[in-house]
């Protein structure tokens, strides 16, 4: 048992306290975004209020505010990742950006034909999509891990022949499988292959550090772990940072261009050109703290709290099969009710103030591999109760009785 006071923590986040269609909000749909409690929203208000100027130009107050509050925002994720420095931090829209900044940077510098990208079966599109992009690009191949009917990998080292790239999710979106990283990362450096780890479901779930996991690339994104839409972070290994060329072009990642040519900073800044999302920068930097002050391994086990009682709950209703692995669960719980159609199911449940979400999740391969149209998802964070999992389970039997 821990002693933090999960009531005071709710109390946080203002939107939680809102009827939608004549009921309490049940919000279940924190894989797709998490709310933002106060201090995240006044970090908002503070910058724009205070501190707003653009960052690294001017020689006046407030850009040299705006800049610390930017490059603090830097830290605090390096010291949250376990990077080694704040030069590892890149700052991207979000896992998607993260991503397509590897394939076209790195990927586009190291790739070649006949060269493997190894991915596995469970990828998010946006694991997905971008290596198909490189591969017809380059000329590399993709090739995939299974997964196994009980939701895992079935990976085995000999996969890795050949490979360049291995890039896969911590935590699966649709299944919540947490995939042993360090495991597969280890394997991956023993057979040459750089790595990537989506960390989209994984970072503000769990303690998560990156030295230990021994990844090369880490992407994941703030709207996820209570900061704000359009800020995320991707973490690199310096040295392969340094070798990567850049992606966008432009103010800002630059030391000196002539009417031909340009020369580049060192990482950071030769990724990110243009001004930079500053405020939302600044409000993840607050997500951050806001967290840590929780405690990772405490929201951790209270996600799994709620995770196992959904997982019970959902296994006796009538005609329902909960997805992916019994332990080892990230926190969400998707199945499949053979008596409703996810879109119907996730319908149902929002006239009862209930937000599911239901369909393929951004991860078309997946469902079709498992003969699924779709699933119905149910993702909990910490500011989620057991008393919301149990009327959860209440909305459910009642949409089984109307729809069967
Ligand atoms: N998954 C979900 O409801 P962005 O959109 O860049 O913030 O995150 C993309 C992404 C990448 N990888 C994984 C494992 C993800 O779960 C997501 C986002 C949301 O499951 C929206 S589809």
């Amino acid at each position: 048992m821990t002693s933090i006071d999960w009531a005071k923590v709710r109390a946080d986040f203002p939107i939680l306290a809102q009827q939608v269609n004549g009921r309490p909000l049940l919000y279940l749909d924190n894989a797709a975004s998490s709310q933002k409690p106060r201090a995240v929203i006044e970090s908002l208000v503070n910058y724009y209020e205070r501190d707003n100027a653009n960052v690294h130009r001017g020689l006046h107050e407030l850009s040299s505010r705006a800049t610390d509050a930017f490059e603090g925002a830097r830290t605090k994720i390096a010291r949250y990742l376990g990077a080694e420095s704040a030069e590892q931090i890149i700052f991207t829209r979000g896992t998607t950006e993260g991503i397509n900044l590897v394939a076209n940077t790195w990927g586009v510098a190291n790739l070649k034909a006949g060269d493997v990208i190894l991915l596995t079966e469970m990828e998010h599109h946006s694991n997905l999509v971008p290596w198909q992009l490189l591969a017809e690009r380059t000329g590399a191949k993709l090739r995939f891990v299974p997964v196994a009917d009980d939701g895992t990998l079935a990976f085995e080292p000999a996969l890795l022949e050949g490979v360049k790239l291995f890039a896969f999710v911590h935590v699966s979106n649709s299944l919540g499988t947490i995939n042993p990283a360090a495991d597969l990362c280890r394997a991956a450096r023993a057979a040459g292959a750089v790595t990537l780890v989506d960390g989209a479901q994984s970072t503000g779930h769990m303690p998560v550090n990156v030295r230990e996991i021994g990844c090369d690339f880490y992407a994941f994104s703030g709207h996820k772990i209570c900061a704000p839409t359009g800020i995320g972070a991707l973490y690199g290994r310096l040295e392969l940072l340094e070798k990567m060329p850049p992606w966008h072009g432009g103010g800002e990642m630059i030391v000196s261009v002539t009417y031909e040519r340009a020369t580049y900073k060192q990482p950071p800044h030769k990724f990110e050109a243009g001004t930079p999302n500053i405020a939302d920068a600044v409000g993840l930097g607050a997500a951050i703290d806001y967290l840590e002050a929780i405690g990772r391994q405490n929201i951790f086990d209270h996600d799994a709290e709620l995770t196992a009682r959904a997982v019970h709950h959902l296994a006796e209703i009538p005609g329902v099969r909960v997805l992916g692995p019994q332990k080892s669960r990230g926190a969400l719980a998707a199945f499949h009710a053979e008596w409703a159609h996810p879109h119907d199911l996730t319908t149902f449940a929002n006239e009862h103030g209930l937000a599911l979400r239901g369909g393929h999740h951004c991860t078309q391969p997946l469902m079709r591999k498992m003969k699924l149209p779709g699933t119905t998802r149910a993702s909990f964070y910490f500011y989620n109760t057991l008393d919301e999992v149990d009327r959860m389970a209440e909305i459910l039997r009642a949409a089984h009785r109307f729809f069967a």
